[in-house]
């Protein structure tokens, strides 16, 4: 287990902007309790003074006034933009945090989680937190400092009206806590169905072709409805409460409002308070009443920020379970024999064995076929060499030393891999060959799409290899996204290749062209490759034949179909439906 960090080791590096803050904070609310006690001052003794007097004190104090106001300008001017800068630097270094811990997470991790809700960690859990982490402590000082210091002020000119002017804060407070809490599970639920909604508009938008071939949009309609009727449903409960919260909260106010000057007036015909002193009362109202409000705002603020907080440090706890382990040597000078010991894996504990006590080695440079019914294991036992998952049992080494202790990035600097679906980044054809080698020269970015066979329908791009593919590459077809992502192999130019079923969605024009790159890129190279298409295999040396109970036959295209066994069994299948 990693170290849990603590919340407050976050404003270490901001620690002067961080008590500059409470500093002025702190001002802030000492010029709030200041003003009302120059204006009872005035209305007390100074009016009373010499009129020439009077009117000289009174633009002394007004110019004191002003200079507090606009210091307290400054002070609020400091709060609203340092403090807030301090909260977003904390926050950016909260997301790079977890950026680069996503990085390392390894795909069993991704297995098992949605993609738009390791999104919300990074932007909505992280504005909670640093929300909590630059407003939390500033109210926590500008409420108290305001609440006792309005109770200390007021105590001292009158005990009894103190008391009549305070006797609704408990009950606010209470009122106040009932419907904030109430507020805020409403808006919890609020959330929820905003991240249901939002996944579910993800989920279709990344299938709207599918959604499209079958004509089911009314369908989906249907389907967002539930959400959406569920949203609406959600905010108008969050809305009663919230409705219920403020109006109540005014409706107090203005009670001990009521209070003040009744129990203010019942006195000042006793002569036990003055018609200034139940001025400065009124004008401390708001002054006291203030921090009901932050403080319960406060706790909502703490909630959200700190179970944003605990799941942030959920995320970061995770430690990755494939890394390098202590003393991994580099994988350097790659033959690229590939042994696998009695192999077992199985994805999660509990769960069948995928592969069990797999025995297989592999020549340098050799080419390898792994044929096998859907679901055999055939992309598992691939991706078991770069690591991506870790076996359960034995071994795999590459050239004789143990994939795992090997550094990752060296072991996976050596394999290539060309899958089924291609992914290309937002960017140009450019970019994403270059991305097999970043630092590698024009020149040999176009020497490899050449090898691809991908430079002809490059250069008739409109711009070429500068193109802007767009999202996803919607705008080039299967085959030349295939090509494109063998230019990248061929760039990265590792001794070890594996294709998963490289050319299994392309139809046979495209698949001639993507295998014959596909061809020459495995030239003088260990390759594994796993291919539906039992024609595009006949020349491997080597073919292996998985099922669940392991490998059931080995040898080439004419050996297996000597020995008339499953091999034989599924080529005989294709080979009459292709006949058809
Ligand atoms: N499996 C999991 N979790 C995964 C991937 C696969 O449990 O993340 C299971 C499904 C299947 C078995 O492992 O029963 C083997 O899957 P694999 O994808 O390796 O099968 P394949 O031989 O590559 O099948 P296909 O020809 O359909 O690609
Ligand atoms: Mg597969």
């Amino acid at each position: 287990m990693e170290k849990k960090k603590s919340i407050f080791s976050y404003y270490k590096p901001y620690k002067k902007i961080f008590f500059a803050d409470m500093f002025f904070a702190i001002m802030a609310s000492i010029i709030t309790l200041v003003i009302p006690l120059v204006v009872r001052y005035i209305t007390s003794t100074v009016i009373y003074y010499e009129t020439d007097e009077a009117f000289r004190v009174i633009l002394k104090l007004g110019l004191m006034m002003t200079v507090l106001i606009l210091f307290q300008c400054y002070c609020n001017y400091f709060i609203a933009n340092y403090g807030h800068v301090m909260g977003a630097k904390i926050e950016y270094d909260m997301r790079a945090e977890i950026f680069a811990h996503y990085q390392k997470l390894p795909f069993s991790f991704y297995d098992n989680q949605k993609v738009g809700q390791l999104l919300s960690r990074i932007t909505s859990d992280l504005f909670d937190i640093t929300e909590l982490l630059h407003h939390g402590p500033e109210n926590v000082v500008i409420s108290a400092m305001k609440f006792i210091g309005a109770f200390v002020i007021l105590f001292t000119i009158s005990p009894k009206l103190t008391f009549a002017a305070f006797a609704l804060i408990p009950f606010m407070f209470l009122y106040a806590w009932f419907f904030n809490r109430k507020m805020k599970k409403a808006f919890a639920r609020n959330r929820v169905k905003i991240a249901d909604i939002n996944a579910q508009i993800e989920d279709n938008l990344s299938g709207i072709r599918v959604v499209k071939s079958f004509a089911n949009e009314s369908v989906e309609e249907e389907k967002f409805k539930v959400g959406n009727d569920g949203f609406l449903a959600a905010k108008k409960d969050s809305y009663l409460y919230m409705g219920g919260y403020h109006s109540g909260l005014t409706a107090f106010i203005n009670m001990i409002t009521v209070i003040v000057l009744v129990a203010g007036g019942i006195l000042i015909t006793k002569a036990q308070v003055s018609v200034t002193d139940l001025v400065t009362f009124l004008l401390y109202i708001s002054i006291m009443t203030d921090p009901v409000r932050t403080m319960i705002d406060f706790a909502e603020m703490f909630q959200n920020g700190y179970s944003g907080y605990e799941r942030f440090q959920e995320i970061l706890a995770i430690e990755p379970d494939i890394q390098d382990s202590q003393g991994s040597e580099e994988l350097t000078d790659v033959k690229g024999t590939i042994d696998f010991e009695n192999v077992s894996f199985q994805y999660e504990e509990n769960t069948e064995k995928v592969l069990s006590h797999i025995d297989l080695h592999v020549d340098a440079g050799e080419y390898l076929a792994l044929v096998g019914s859907s679901g055999a294991g055939k992309t598992t036992l691939c991706n078991l060499i770069p690591r991506f998952y870790d076996v359960t049992g034995g071994s795999i080494k590459v050239d004789g030393k143990d994939v795992r202790d090997l550094t990752l990035k060296s072991l996976r600097d050596h394999i290539g891999i060309v899958q089924q679906d291609v992914y290309l980044f937002v960017g140009t054809v450019y970019d994403n060959i270059a991305y097999g080698r970043p630092d590698a020269t024009r020149e040999e970015v176009i020497e490899a799409a050449k090898n691809a066979n991908a430079h002809e329908f490059i250069m008739a791009l409109p711009d070429g290899y500068d193109t802007d593919i767009g999202q996803r590459g919607v705008k080039l077809s299967g085959g030349q996204k295939q090509r494109l992502s063998i230019a990248r192999v061929f760039l990265k130019n590792p001794p070890i290749l594996i294709f998963d079923e490289a050319t299994s969605a392309l139809d046979n024009e495209s698949e001639r062209v993507v295998q014959e790159s596909l061809e020459k890129l495995a030239k003088n190279r260990t390759t594994f490759v796993i291919a539906h298409r039992l024609s595009t295999i006949r020349n491997a040396k080597k073919i292996l034949v998985l099922t669940e109970n392991g490998i059931e036959e080995e040898g080439t295209h004419t050996e297996l179909m000597k020995k008339n066994g499953i091999y034989a069994g599924l080529y005989r299948m294709q080979f009459a439906d292709e006949e058809v």
